[in-house]
């Protein structure tokens, strides 16, 4: 019996080294495959991971880029003031006090200038409304210097600001007769510019859209 077993052992011995003589390479070897699979796996995974912050790098920027032609485009749109606000011209003359009366009364304000970009805006309005040569045909706007007749500070009445933008005609403001404290605007020359003139005087007068409370 024991005779038997030991011969069972042996051959045994013998089939596990045939086995790995023959076979010994192949395990290891379909083991390394599939190491080298998932090597090459793991490669492209890494290539990828490599490649994406690649990408958000170019994305950024593609973004960085965008932004300066977004802020470029604002500039360029900012160069041109945009003018928030209409003008209204009157139908019928007044004088100041009623002119700037009557725009009140509409829900709207005696009109003020205080850019090109708003004195452009007017320009059309007037050039709309036909305006005619001579001081005599001009609009009252807001400004005046009522409150302030030793000094002539002008100040715009319907938003209580200094007034800093002028568009003066030529030789104005002069004063005439020393009674001119209110500002029209009147076509002498090849563009509408200001003039003083005593506020009785009855002229058409442009009125404003309100400016946003608070
Ligand atoms: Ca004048």
């Amino acid at each position: 019996m024991t005779l038997i077993i030991r011969k069972i052992a042996f051959v045994s011995f013998l089939a596990l080294i045939l086995c790995e003589t023959i076979y010994g390479s192949a395990i290891p070897q379909s083991v390394l495959e599939i190491s080298t699979e998932e090597s090459t796996q793991s490669d492209n995974l890494l290539r990828k991971l490599v490649l994406e912050p690649s990408k958000e790098e170019s994305t950024d920027t593609d973004t960085t880029d965008n932004f300066s032609k977004k802020l470029a485009s604002s500039k360029s749109s900012k160069s041109k003031e945009k003018v928030d606000k209409k003008y209204y011209v009157s139908p019928d003359k007044a004088n100041w006090f009623k002119a700037f009366l009557y725009c009140v009364s509409a829900g709207l304000e005696l009109a003020t200038v205080e850019s090109e970009a708003e004195t452009d805006l007017l320009n059309e309005v007037l050039d709309k409304d036909d305006i005619k040569e001579g001081w005599k045909e001009g609009y009252w706007l807001s400004g005046n210097s009522l409150a302030y007749p030793e000094t002539l500070e002008f100040y715009w009445a319907s938003t209580g600001q200094k007034i800093i933008y002028t568009n003066w005609g030529k030789d104005q403001p002069d004063n005439a007769g020393k009674k001119e404290f209110c500002i029209g605007v009147g076509l002498v020359g090849k563009k509408p510019a200001w003039n003083d003139y005593a506020p009785e005087t009855e002229l058409k007068y442009i009125c404003q859209s309100p400016r946003p409370c608070c």
